[in-house]
């Protein structure tokens, strides 16, 4: 199946998997590293992951797969299939039979079962079967909305609830400030956010810190640092070489709807454990009204009058804001660039290979009993004993 000089084959693509290229028209075997899938490491951290994915349709089925163990709160199975499509993501190739993911780690029987499935089919019956169910169609609805996560979804759920609608309807619900904010910006919030919409806040964020705040840095994170073009919101780092302590800075007031979580960080306190856990930064959950000027190719007056009235020139925009001490900075930075996977990913390895406890403040050595302060990312990874891994290829 070796057309001239063009490999086909699997075995060839994988070897050209670590080089992050496309297969070479006129190269020889012998001059590409061979790959072995079971070098693979199991921690994405570990990987180089770009936002060039092979695999979607494996990966999209196994994420409906994961979300729905989450709305089940079953998080071994959720990080069964969320493992599986990190790993999926780093191959350079689209997997086309079984045998190109043999040898890889994180592939457990449901998954092998489902790629299985999408080889043969084309498509997942297993999860055709999530995406028409009705518990899971009802908690895709409610957790859409900006405030409202499993916990909510299934109080709703078990109250007969199964529609937005049924929600809106409700007059006996008691919504929290947030869940009133999401429900009322909802169609600006489910439609993603823009690279063009980051930039735009991205200006008017840094404008506004900087006006109480002079020497502050402001840093874009999450999926528009890893190079991705939309997202869901846009998170900010915000930090300043006078900032010991976190507090204060969110008070000034700017946004169209504002929680502000205290700083809940005390000092002695080592490393939190917890895998998952959030960090203790004063941050900001809110929604900002981002004017959008139209483009008025109407010469009539009283149809631009009718604009004028009718026509809303703003969009809500989801921002995440959060301000970290000067010396935490690095730190805050690796966990809120994310992916989520690879932050997880990060923490267990610093848990199980480096008995290290790693989260957004600070890294500990358990074994020398002390904190290892860095002043950059690159030197949390070389602390961790781990190659450097650009933002751009942590999208694991
Ligand atoms: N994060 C974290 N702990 C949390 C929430 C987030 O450490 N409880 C980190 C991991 C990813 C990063 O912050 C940004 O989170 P999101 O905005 O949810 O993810 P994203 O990668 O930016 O994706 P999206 O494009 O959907 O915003
Ligand atoms: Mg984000």
């Amino acid at each position: 199946c070796m057309e001239a000089g063009r490999p086909v084959d699997s075995e060839m693509k994988y070897r050209l998997m670590e080089q992050n290229q496309s297969p070479p028209l006129n190269t020889t075997e012998s001059e590409v590293p061979s790959f072995i899938a079971s070098k693979v490491s199991q921690y994405s951290c570990q990987r180089k992951t770009t936002l060039n994915n092979y695999n979607k349709k494996f990966t999209d089925a196994f994420e409906i797969m994961a979300e729905n163990y989450e709305f089940k709160e079953n998080e071994v199975f959720c990080l069964e299939f969320l493992r599986a499509a990190s790993v999926l993501k780093f191959l350079q190739f689209p997997v086309t039979r079984m045998k190109d993911i043999q040898g890889l780690p994180c592939i457990g029987d449901r998954v092998r079962d489902v790629i299985e499935e999408i080889i043969e089919e084309g498509e997942s019956s297993r999860t055709k079967e999530v995406l028409n169910d009705e518990r899971y169609k009802s908690f895709k609805q409610f957790t859409s909305v900006f405030g409202v996560g499993v916990k909510t979804s299934e109080k709703w759920y078990r109250m007969g609830l199964r529609t937005l609608e049924e929600v809106k309807a409700n007059r006996t619900l008691k919504l929290s400030k947030m869940q009133k904010a999401g429900l009322l910006y909802y169609e600006d919030l489910v439609s993603c956010v823009s690279k063009a919409e980051a930039d735009a806040v991205s200006l008017i964020v840094k404008n506004t810190v900087c006006m109480f705040l002079p020497d502050a840095l402001v840093t874009i994170t999450g999926g528009f640092r890893r190079g991705k073009k939309i997202g869901h919101d846009i998170d900010f780092l915000v930090t300043s070489p006078g900032l010991k302590e976190d507090g204060e800075l969110l008070h000034k007031g700017l946004l169209l709807y504002c929680d502000i979580i205290e700083s809940t960080f005390v000092k002695e306190q080592i490393p939190s454990r917890k895998v998952d856990a959030m960090d203790h930064f004063q941050k900001c959950f809110a929604i900002l009204k981002l004017y959008q000027p139209r483009v008025d190719n109407s010469s009539n007056n009283t149809s631009r009058k009718f604009d004028m009235a009718e026509v809303k020139d703003w969009k809500a925009i989801r921002v995440d804001l959060v301000i970290t001490p000067f010396e935490q900075y690095p730190y805050a930075l690796l966990g809120w660039t994310g992916s989520r996977q690879f932050g997880r990913d990060l923490r267990r390895y610093a848990t199980h290979e480096r008995k290290m406890i790693l989260d957004n403040h600070a890294l500990y050595d358990r074994r020398e009993k002390i904190f290892l302060k860095a002043g950059s990312e690159e030197e949390i990874f070389a602390h961790l004993g781990l190659d450097y891994v650009e933002p751009w290829e942590r999208n694991a």
